[in-house]
């Protein structure tokens, strides 16, 4: 059995900071402790050793729009490997109509070439007896435990109430967690109609169209829903004070409800819409739009105060020429920003060396939180005997300046080009392989396998603080007044 032992080290866990070597044998972690020696060695001398990042929210190769999201599972899985981040959980989108099986078979043929470990979220986009159904062929045999639902996208995507009440108490009885894009659809539609009637058909207007009390009035209504249904919720891509207050309190209350912020909202703000040409505000438009700094603040009070959980990407990448099919009508531009190669060394530049984050809320934020509410902890998100050994070997010394030029993404702009970052991978391993190594790409193509989520152990009647107060009782009634009285 070959074996390898990372040496000289400082170990960054969630929760424990120590000096310690790491021997890797079969890609998982066989030992843990001062001096190992007999192996191959990979100094670690000035480092911080953590648990790979695990970006909870990409898309890959995605139809979407009228197009494809630009990487596919082999560049996007580079560039995360690039970053420090050693697995991606995608969506698979059924059309709607479509058997989420036959979707899940369509998401799984596009990994062939994935470099590094994945997941899957399965969408519900509609709603019958076929969905109810395959939801628990999904849950118990396909090793998916989240379904995400989109309260926004109109006419395309989109679920009403109704069916996410549905979709939302299924997932209570299945032990299935739901995540929601929360912006109320309808009431975007109605926005957008109008600036394109006044003439606001600029990039800048794909901002106007969703205020953050679109975001917020969704993510209440999201959370009340979860509630009657008696499950969870996770709440993607939080990108503002309205929508974290809505979970602070349902968490306060005794809910189990998570705040998934994007690097990109915490680090970029709404000035990136205004006075700025038509390509720079279009290759920056997604959904939530970036926010002014007041949100930002909250977001990062979030992340260290733990009423927000997880930092993703929603790694959803369009080349310029892309992004060009909008123009004229915002409502066009094909919606998603890229970020896999650039979360890890941002939130490190941007949160840790700033002081808004401790080094292990650093791993907590982006690795470990995550792998515990997807349930993949401790194979995933931990650095323990028997765990994956999917790690990076973090250099806090090793800076760059982000470009297009040099990134692993297929496009050809990068929404954070120009900023300098302090703090990178000196090597990336993916269950023990190592990937990158000095900013050179080692990475195997193919390596990456799917990584089976089982069903949530909570009991998720017990969740719901609507059914212990009001639950409904039959009432005997005397003195029924007769009619006509
Ligand atoms: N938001 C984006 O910007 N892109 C993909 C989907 C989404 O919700
Ligand atoms: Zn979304
Ligand atoms: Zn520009
Ligand atoms: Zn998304």
């Amino acid at each position: 059995m070959t074996s390898t032992i990372i040496k000289n080290g400082t170990i960054v866990t969630a929760d424990l900071t120590y000096k310690a070597d790491i021997r890797i044998e079969d890609g998982v972690i066989s030992e843990i402790g001062p001096n190992l020696t007999g192996g191959a060695e990979l100094d670690a001398t000035g480092c911080y050793v953590m648990p790979g990042g695990i970006d909870p929210h990409t898309h890959l190769e995605m139809p979407f729009m009228g197009t494809y999201s630009a990487d596919d599972f082999d560049s996007g899985t580079r560039a995360a490997l690039a970053g420090g981040t050693t697995m991606v959980v995608d969506f698979a989108l059924p059309n709607p109509g479509q058997s989420m099986l036959d979707a899940l078979t369509m998401w799984d043929n596009k990994t062939s070439r994935a470099a590094c470990d994945y997941s899957f979220h399965m969408a519900i986009t509609w709603w019958g007896e076929q969905v109810f159904n395959e939801m628990e062929t999904i849950v118990r045999d396909k090793g998916i435990n989240t379904f995400k639902h989109f309260m926004a996208y109109k006419g395309a995507l989109m679920v009403d109430d109704d069916e996410m009440f549905s979709s939302f108490q299924r997932c209570a009885e299945l032990g299935a967690l739901p995540l929601v894009h929360a912006e109320n659809g309808d009431v975007v539609a109605q926005m957008q109609a109008k600036l394109m009637a006044e003439g606001n058909d600029g990039p800048e207007a794909h901002a106007y169209s969703r205020p953050p009390e679109v975001e917020g009035e969704a993510t209440n209504r999201a959370i009340m829903i979860a509630d009657m249904a008696g499950c969870p919720v996770y709440i993607v891509h939080t990108s503002c004070e309205q929508s974290h207050e809505a979970i602070r309190r349902a968490r306060q209350k005794g809910m189990r409800v998570y705040g998934e912020p994007l690097v990109q909202h915490l680090t970029l703000d709404e000035s990136e819409y205004f006075n700025k040409d038509w390509d720079h505000a279009a290759r920056r438009v997604m959904s939530p739009p970036f926010r002014s700094k007041t949100h930002q603040d909250s977001l990062w009070a979030g992340l260290a105060s733990g009423s927000l959980q997880c930092v993703a990407t929603d790694h959803c990448a369009f080349t310029t020429q892309q992004k060009r099919t909008g123009l004229g009508d915002f409502r066009k531009i094909p919606n998603g920003t890229g970020g896999l190669e650039d979360r890890l060394p941002m939130l490190w530049t941007y949160g840790v060396s700033t002081g808004r984050l401790t080094m292990n809320e650093f791993v907590a934020v982006t690795s470990t939180n995550i792998a515990k509410i997807l349930n993949i902890y401790p194979k995933k998100g931990a650095i323990l005997v028997g765990a994956d050994a999917d790690l990076i070997v973090w250099d806090p010394k090793r800076g760059k300046m982000i470009t297009a030029a040099s990134q692993q993404s297929a496009i050809d702009y990068n929404v954070f080009e120009g900023k300098q970052v302090m703090g990178l991978p000196r090597f990336t391993l993916t269950r023990g392989q190592v990937a990158v190594e000095e900013g050179a790409m080692k990475s195997q193509e193919g390596h990456g396998r799917f990584v089976p989520r089982p069903p949530l152990t909570a009991p998720a009647k017990a969740l719901s603080t609507w059914k212990a107060l009001t639950a409904p009782r039959k009432v005997e009634r005397t003195g029924i007044p007769v009619s006509g009285v």
